[in-house]
């Protein structure tokens, strides 16, 4: 019985350090500080239905990043929700807009950017929008929201 219980509580020690590690390696990268990466959204204020995203993107010398590969994500910051994706196109000037991209509900979004710089360095950012409109925003009751 001592034994028994010794190696349950050894079982129990691995499995937090286990969660512990695997927590750590889920945080996303934020951009390094030498890149600076900014959302603008149209339509402003930002609405349910399709939008278009601009992801601006600087350097350290604050000159424009051209030739990156850059693809937006969109999460709600409640969980349960589809993410949506779109490839955000290299318009020069280190402008990259969005095709396609849309928000599916009203409330709180958080806007995430996966770029690849063309040496292949790669980073996210992200940023919060909170408050899209809509006329279908849920306020916790989620079933009733449509999904
Ligand atoms: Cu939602």
């Amino acid at each position: 019985m001592r034994q028994f219980s010794r190696e349950l509580l050894l079982l129990a020690v691995v499995a937090v350090l286990t969660f512990g590690v695997a927590c750590g390696r889920s945080a996303s990268s934020e951009a390094p500080s030498d890149y600076q990466v900014t959302f603008a959204v149209e339509p402003s204020p930002a609405a349910v239905g399709p939008a278009t995203v601009t992801v601006t993107i600087h350097d350290q010398d604050n000159e424009p990043v051209t030739g990156a590969t850059v693809e937006v994500e969109g999460n709600m910051s409640h969980a349960g929700m589809k993410p949506v994706f779109a490839d955000a196109h290299d318009q020069g000037d280190g402008q990259y807009v969005t095709e396609g991209f849309e928000f599916t509900m009203g409330g709180d979004w958080i806007l995430t950017a996966r770029v690849t710089l063309a040496d292949g360095t790669s980073f996210e950012h992200s940023e919060d929008l909170p408050g899209v409109h809509g006329d279908d925003e849920h306020n916790g009751d989620h079933e009733d929201a449509g999904h």
